[in-house]
C-alpha cells in the first residue's frame, strides 16, 4: 500500500489550527505526527504543505447535477461536475435524487445510480427528493434508509405542479422521518402565494429577471420555515434541514426553534452571502436579460436590507450551520434564454461546486467567519449532519484521506474562460480572491495539483450514508 506524508502544513480543524504532519496509508489517513517527527519514515511521497493549511476535503451537501429542471437540464453531468467540485477542493457531494409524483421512488433512485455511477472525479451520496408524498413513497423512505444508504429526504413548499407537498403531506413524510430517523429537508418558500404573485406581475408587463426575485419576497421564504418547524414539532420533533436560506425573517424563525432545543439546522450558500437582487438579478436595469444568471430559488436578497450580514452572523453562532451551493447551473446562451420575456421561464440554478470554499475562506480574509468556522461549516458538520463522519469532514486516522492542501497566500480569480463548470459563465465573473486549493487529495490519491487535474472519471464512489450525527 503506498505512503505519502504531508508535511510542514497547518491541519485546520473545527478547533483550531495546529502546525501537523499527516501520514496517509492507502485511501486513509493512519497517523498525525509532530512536525518533522516522521522524517525517517519509509514513504513512497513526500509532498510539502509548508506556509499551506491543511484541510479535510470539502464536503457540499447541495448540487444537482443533470437534474431536468424548468423545461431543461442542470448543464454538468456527474462527470463535468464533480471534476470541478475536486479543482476547488471539495471531494465529496451530496446531490438529489428525483422522484417525481407518479414514480416509483426506488426505481428514480437507481435511475440517479446510473447517471452517476462510473462516472464521478470525487465520492457522491444521494438524498431523495420527494415529489409525490403518498403510502407507496412513505414506505419507501423506510427502506431506503435502512439498506439503501439514504437517510435525508427533501420536500418543497414551492413549485407547485412540479415538486410541490402540501401540509400535510409534509406532516405524514415528517411522522415517517420521526419513526426512522431520517433528516427532513425542506424548501421553504410559500408556492402558491408566489405563484399568485408571479401572475400578476407577468400581467403587468413586469417581464424581467428583477421580477424573479420581487415575487418570492422575504416575508414567504420566512412564513414557510416557519410552517415546517411547526409541522415538524407537531410531527414528534422530526429532524428539520432548511435548505437555502436567503433571508433574515427566515434566519430569525431558525434561530428562535434552535434556542428551544429543537433538532432544527439550515444551510446558507455563497451566493446568498455576496450577490443582491439589484446588482446581479436586476443587472443592466430595464429591459436587460442579464439578470437570469443570478435567478436561482431561494432568490437573491436586496442589498438594503441586512440580509448578508445577517447570514454571516448565523454562520458564527451556528443558526446556519452549512454552506452548500445548490448547484444547479444552467447556460445564459440557449437553457436560460428560455424566459426571455417572461422571468418565470428561466430556469432556476447557478453554477458555484467550485468556488464555494474559496468564497468562503474570503469570509475568513474579511473577518466574517473564523478559520475553524470555516472548515466545520464547508466540511465538518455537513458531514456530520448527513452521516457521513468521521470517514468524511475530518483528518484523523481512519478516516478517508481526503485532503485539501491550502494556499492562503495564493489568489484565485474566477471567471467562464477558467472555470471547469459546463458553464458559459460565471456568477462571480471576475472575482478576486484570496487563497487558492493548491492540491487535493481523494482517499489518498492526489487528483488535482497546482492547477493540473490528476484524477480520472469514475474514481469517485457511492457513500452510503448513516442517520445524523449532529442531532441535539
Ligand atoms: N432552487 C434552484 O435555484 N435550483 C434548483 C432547485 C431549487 O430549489
Ligand atoms: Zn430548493
Ligand atoms: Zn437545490
Amino acid at each position: 500500500m503506498s505512503r505519502t506524508l504531508i508535511t510542514g502544513g497547518t491541519l485546520v480543524s473545527t478547533t483550531g489550527a495546529v502546525a501537523t504532519d499527516v501520514l496517509v496509508e492507502g485511501e486513509s489517513v493512519v497517523a498525525l505526527l509532530a512536525p518533522g517527527t516522521g522524517a525517517e519514515l519509509a514513504v513512497d511521497e513526500r509532498i510539502d504543505a509548508t506556509g499551506c493549511y491543511v484541510l479535510p476535503g470539502g464536503v457540499d451537501v447541495h448540487t444537482h447535477m443533470q437534474m431536468p429542471f424548468g423545461g431543461t437540464e442542470a448543464s454538468d453531468t456527474f462527470e463535468t461536475g464533480t471534476r470541478a467540485a475536486a479543482f476547488g477542493g471539495t471531494t465529496t457531494i451530496v446531490d438529489f435524487a428525483v422522484q417525481r409524483t407518479g414514480e416509483v421512488v426506488e426505481a428514480s433512485l437507481e435511475a440517479w445510480h446510473e447517471k452517476a455511477a462510473g462516472n464521478c472525479a470525487v465520492d457522491y451520496g444521494f438524498h431523495m427528493i420527494l415529489g409525490g408524498v403518498d403510502e407507496d413513497s412513505l414506505k419507501a423512505m423506510d427502506s431506503l434508509v435502512a439498506h439503501e444508504g439514504i437517510s435525508s429526504f427533501k420536500l418543497f413548499m414551492a413549485y407547485p405542479g412540479v415538486f410541490y407537498s402540501d401540509d400535510g403531506q409534509i406532516l405524514r413524510a415528517m411522522q415517517r422521518a420521526t419513526d426512522n430517523g431520517a433528516m427532513i429537508m425542506m424548501h421553504a418558500e410559500n408556492g402558491t402565494a408566489i405563484d399568485v404573485l408571479v401572475q400578476q406581475a407577468l400581467a403587468r408587463g413586469d417581464t424581467d429577471p428583477v421580477f424573479h426575485g420581487l415575487t418570492r419576497p422575504a416575508a414567504l421564504e420566512a412564513e414557510a420555515t416557519n410552517r415546517a418547524i411547526a409541522l415538524a414539532e407537531v410531527a414528534g420533533g422530526t429532524p428539520l434541514y432548511v435548505v437555502h436560506v436567503s433571508a433574515s425573517q427566515a434566519l430569525e424563525r431558525i434561530a428562535t426553534a434552535r434556542t428551544t432545543g429543537a433538532n432544527v439546522f439550515a444551510e446558507t450558500c455563497p451566493q446568498y452571502l455576496y450577490l443582491t437582487l439589484e446588482d446581479h438579478l436586476g443587472a443592466g436595469g430595464p429591459g436587460s436579460f442579464e439578470g437570469a444568471k443570478y435567478a436561482c430559488s431561494t432568490p437573491l436578497r436586496s442589498k438594503h436590507e441586512p440580509h448578508a450580514k445577517d447570514l454571516w452572523r448565523g454562520l458564527r453562532t451556528d443558526d446556519l450551520a452549512v454552506v452548500s451551493t445548490d448547484h444547479c447551473p444552467f447556460c445564459f446562451n440557449d437553457q436560460k434564454q428560455l424566459g426571455r420575456g417572461d422571468f418565470s421561464r428561466i430556469p432556476n440554478g447557478l453554477g458555484l461546486v467550485e468556488h464555494r470554499m474559496d468564497l468562503v475562506h474570503q469570509g475568513v480574509v474579511d473577518g466574517n467567519l473564523s478559520l475553524q468556522r470555516w472548515v466545520e461549516t464547508c466540511s465538518t458538520t455537513p458531514a456530520r449532519l448527513f452521516g457521513m463522519y468521521p470517514r468524511k469532514g475530518t483528518i484523523a486516522p481512519g478516516s478517508d484521506a481526503d485532503v485539501v492542501i491550502y494556499d492562503p497566500a495564493g489568489t484565485t480569480t474566477i471567471s467562464a474562460q477558467t472555470h471547469h463548470m459546463n458553464l458559459d459563465h460565471s456568477a462571480f465573473e471576475g472575482a478576486r480572491l484570496t487563497g487558492s486549493v493548491r492540491t487535493v487529495l481523494s482517499r489518498g490519491r492526489t487528483i488535482v495539483d497546482r492547477g493540473q487535474y490528476l484524477g480520472s472519471t469514475g474514481h469517485g464512489r457511492f457513500v452510503p450514508r448513516g442517520l445524523s450525527q449532529y442531532l441535539r
